[in-house]
């Protein structure tokens, strides 16, 4: 018998609205519209259940690098869930899938990351890295040395810690949060500051906020520092080119630990393998997630660099830290079989060579509409900045929503993208064609048009 029961669409809204909270969501607002109900995908497609085409300029949650409808993956969690659905690696116990992965996940990084602990998501891979890194300082004789520096508008998460690192402030006001010890700075974003400095001179001044908080804190305090290579949820906040290099000079300064947050950029998405990659910055821990499995399965991680790792290893005897899922087998397969495709394939040089290029192209010229302000993207991730008047910039009324309308009139177009307040981002399957892309862009400036009459109103 089907575990899925076929219904209408309208009964699935029913029950929906009955019985199903959603994450991230204003229930009242969802129950007097009703779910979008997505019933199937293929490719960089998603279908509604009123049978809509839809084309995923989201990858899921940025997540189905691979695209949907992968055999090789979907073939790898079914094998693995006949061979051994479940076990876990406390006690002493371990098994072919975590192991192998980790051997994978080693060769996909830079030679200092030796070592990989599994989690279920993004989110408790931060929380595991928060016990790591105070325990790596502990264990160095530096008790004292527990406060996290991360930034305003970051997201890390969403679970307790995880939404304390994370700099986003609606989610702090709701559940008395941030917890102790995690501090936040500014984020290096040139187009939102009032761009009096060039953005070389802004992103060296981003940077140092960092080193002002150290002082401000005491270095001797100072645990760790936490970003993402870019901002992703926060709207593709892309740093000058000056930024990141400046961040690692000051945590080799004060020798301080370096996360780089890996969730989204992760697995290729920029046309290199990590974020870090792109960047050139030597991490000490890279938390991992959504595209580690291309979002099939759920699976999180972090790699751990040698610098700490020997240490919890050598001096910290049992680390009293896991989840029931790390390593889950199953996803673990399907981790395998999505990087090996990804491998297989070559679609990081794809990204970086063929279709990152074609794209931004595209992209870039969207900077030709009279609602564009700003425009930028790296890879498959990219942002526009919608805005009543360019030079100086004045941007739309809260009010007015204009985000929601242009993202409105682009899923009636065909292609999904999220609007983060009026900044709009996207960020495809590494599989997306040109024709595929042209398709996108398309309907991009079909809905700006229709955007501008409305606001116009
Ligand atoms: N770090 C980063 C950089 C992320 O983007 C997480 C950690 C947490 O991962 P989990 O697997 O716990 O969700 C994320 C997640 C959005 C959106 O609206 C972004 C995320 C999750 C949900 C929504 O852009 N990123």
């Amino acid at each position: 018998m089907a575990a899925i029961e076929k219904r209408s669409r309208k009964d699935l809204q029913e029950m929906d609205k009955s019985h199903h909270l959603h994450p991230f969501t204003d229930h009242k607002a969802l129950h007097a519209q009703r779910s979008r109900i997505i019933s199937r995908a293929e490719g960089v497609y998603i279908y509604e259940a009123s049978g809509q085409k839809i084309l995923d300029g989201m990858s899921g949650l940025w997540c189905v690098n691979a695209g949907y409808g992968q055999q090789e993956i979907i073939d790898a969690a079914t094998e693995q869930m006949k061979e051994l659905p479940y076990y876990n690696s406390f006690f002493q116990c371990s098994h072919p899938p975590a192991i192998e992965l980790a051997s994978l996940l080693k060769e996909l990084s830079q030679p200092h990351l030796n070592r990989v602990f599994f989690a279920g998501s993004g989110s408790e891979s931060n929380d595991t890295i928060i016990r790591m890194v105070r325990t790596y300082w502990d264990l160095m004789g530096q008790p004292g040395r527990h406060t996290i520096i991360s930034r305003h508008n970051a997201y890390h998460g969403s679970t307790v810690a995880a939404a304390s690192l994370s700099g986003m402030k609606a989610m702090h006001k709701q559940s008395g949060l941030p917890i102790p010890g995690i501090v936040h700075v500014d984020q290096p974003y040139w187009y939102g500051s009032d761009q009096s400095l060039s953005p070389d001179e802004f992103g060296l001044q981003a940077a140092r906020s960092i080193e002002a908080k150290i002082k401000e804190v005491g270095a001797e305090k100072v645990a760790a520092f936490i970003g993402e290579p870019i901002q992703g949820a926060g709207g593709v906040i892309v740093p000058p080119a000056t930024y990141w290099p400046e961040v690692q000079r000051i945590c080799d300064e004060y020798g301080i630990l370096l996360i780089s947050d890996e969730v989204i950029t992760g697995f290729g998405r920029l046309g290199e393998w990590f974020g870090a990659d792109y960047f050139s910055i030597r991490p000490d821990f890279m938390p991992f997630a959504k595209g580690v499995t291309s979002g099939y399965l759920p699976l999180g991680g972090v790699y751990v660099s040698d610098r700490v790792a020997d240490v919890l290893i050598d001096k910290g005897g049992e680390f009293f830290h896991g989840y029931t899922y790390s390593g889950h087998p199953a996803s673990c397969a399907v981790a395998l079989a999505n990087l090996k495709l990804i491998r297989r394939e070559k679609l990081v040089a794809r990204i970086r060579d063929d279709i990152g290029p074609y794209l931004q192209k595209k992209w870039l010229a969207l900077a030709d509409h009279p609602l564009v302000g700003d425009t930028r993207i790296v890879g498959l991730m990219g942002a526009f900045e919608l805005v009543k008047k360019k030079s100086p910039i004045e941007r739309f009324d809260e009010k007015q929503r204009a985000g929601v309308i242009f993202r409105d009139h682009l899923l009636d177009a065909g292609v999904c993208m999220r609007a983060v307040g009026d900044t709009i981002i996207c960020a495809p399957p590494f599989i997306l064609s040109h024709s595929e892309a042209d398709e996108m862009m398309n309907a991009t400036w079909k809905a700006l048009d229709l955007t501008k009459v409305d606001l116009a109103r």
